[in-house]
């Protein structure tokens, strides 16, 4: 039976067209450096928030209905998500999902309990991949929304809480390798503190490495070939959260051996809360080889939380891209961690969230393509440390040939230097306008 029965397929029409239920620069077969749109694309849908989320916030009760025509907290409004999902993602033309264990059935008290939903939920989504070839880019287990987690899951105090969150673990990967997932992700939603006074830092930051080798070696031993991922986020539930940002999260993996298994997935809206550009912690993943996948929302500049909005902002999608392109492309991909605004609650508002954002991205991915074929910023940055690779000094410096005592005598020599060349900012902002907008 169709649910969204009053939209179609969504089909690329092209920049002229008005109609709000199509592509106007996603095309999934256009060729951009060698490959198709969408292979450069893999976007993923997220289960919690367009299947599950109702608009409900700290003031008001849900605005959108997710029902899906089935009793809500009920198997058959699970199955009927599933529907809805498939189909959804079908009509969008989106190859993959990613999702959390309690997003796919209503959790029961017991968790023997839960785990016989999910072995009965995972199936039936099973036989819907065959039917369509939708893949899963990754799986995570919710270890924040339930009371037990409110100290954390890996960094709790109590034992039997972290015995609690080692099961979910195991649960969602089995789950994840069942429907042949690329990831499985950590995001730390509790992983963190709000004061000192009752918390032993070193102590926590231990025990969430030690359930995230106990991943690594459940994983691998159940045939997982994936990747483990960290999701950075600074603050919100907790003040403050671990896994702060991309340069946080990677010394923490280097610290304790998980470095080999594990990259990460940098969210736009965490990496803006952190205080730093989306592009910034795409940039440091990726010089530390650890750009696994992308959420690709946005977040609101004016506001200090976490509004997980459809991105629109193509400066910002073409700078991802561009980052994305420069490290060869992600193992992971595309998955769209964002929802509708409490007061977009219709149907046409699911699908065009999707459609905005696809377009947004397929925009930063050609433009992107530019900015590289154009190649002024390239050359730009290549001449900017010539001065390391064309003069003899430079090169010692380079070749670790050199020591303090040699450079010192050198710029006595030299008595004060030339200033550095003009690093150019405003000229190459307007490269990057003429390439968007020429
Ligand atoms: C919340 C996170 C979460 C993760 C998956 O802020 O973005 O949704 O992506 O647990
Ligand atoms: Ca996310
Ligand atoms: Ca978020």
């Amino acid at each position: 039976m169709e649910i969204f029965n009053t939209i179609p397929t969504i089909q690329y029409e092209g920049a002229k067209s008005k109609n709000p239920l199509a592509f106007k620069y996603y095309n999934a077969d256009r060729v951009i450096l060698g490959k198709k749109m969408k292979e450069h694309l893999p976007f993923a849908m997220a289960w919690w928030h367009n299947l599950c989320a109702t608009g409900v916030d700290m003031f008001g009760r849900g605005t959108a209905d997710k029902s899906f025509g089935a009793k809500e907290g009920t198997m058959e409004h699970a199955k009927a998500k599933v529907d809805a999902g498939f189909e959804f993602m079908q009509k969008l033309g989106i190859e993959y999902f990613c999702f959390h264990d309690v997003d796919i059935v209503p959790e029961a008290d017991d968790i023997k309990e839960t785990n016989n939903r999910l072995d009965e939920i995972s199936d039936y989504i099973v036989e819907k991949m065959k039917k369509t070839s939708i893949q899963c880019l990754w799986g995570t287990a919710n270890m924040f929304s339930n009371p037990r987690f409110m100290n954390g899951a890996g960094s709790t105090n109590s034992a039997d809480v972290f015995a609690f969150a080692a099961a979910q673990t195991k649960k969602a990967l089995d789950l994840t390798v069942k429907f042949g997932g690329k990831g499985y992700v950590f995001w730390g939603g509790r992983e963190g503190y709000e004061t000192l006074l009752n918390t032993d830092v070193k102590f926590e930051q231990e025990n969430i490495a030690r359930l995230m080798k106990m991943a690594v070696v459940y994983g691998r031993k159940i045939g997982f070939k994936g990747d483990f991922y960290i999701e950075p986020k600074p603050k919100e539930p907790m003040k403050h959260q671990y896994d702060f940002d991309a340069s946080t999260a990677i010394g923490f993996l280097r610290q304790y051996g998980l470095d080999k298994d594990f990259k990460l997935n940098i969210e736009a809206n965490h990496a803006t809360l952190a205080g730093h550009t989306f592009q910034h912690d795409l940039r440091i993943s990726a010089i530390n080889g650890m750009l696994g996948s992308i959420d690709a929302n946005q977040g609101d500049y004016l506001l200090g939380w976490d509004t997980d909005e459809f991105p629109f902002d193509v400066y910002t999608a073409t700078m991802c891209m561009y980052e994305v392109l420069k490290a060869g492309g992600l193992t992971g991909g595309f998955n769209f961690d964002a929802k509708n605004r409490r007061s977009s609650y219709t149907v046409e508002d699911m699908f065009e969230g999707y459609i905005l954002a696809m377009d947004t991205f397929a925009l930063g991915l050609i433009k992107a393509s530019e900015l590289i074929n154009d190649g002024r910023i390239d050359e730009f940055i290549a001449k900017r440390y010539a001065s390391y690779r064309e003069t003899e000094i430079g090169k010692k410096i380079l070749a670790n040939e050199t020591s303090l005592e040699e450079l010192s005598a050198y710029a006595e020599k030299l008595g004060a230097p030339a200033l550095p060349s003009s690093g150019k900012q405003e000229y190459l902002e307007s490269i990057v306008n003429n390439v968007l907008f020429g």
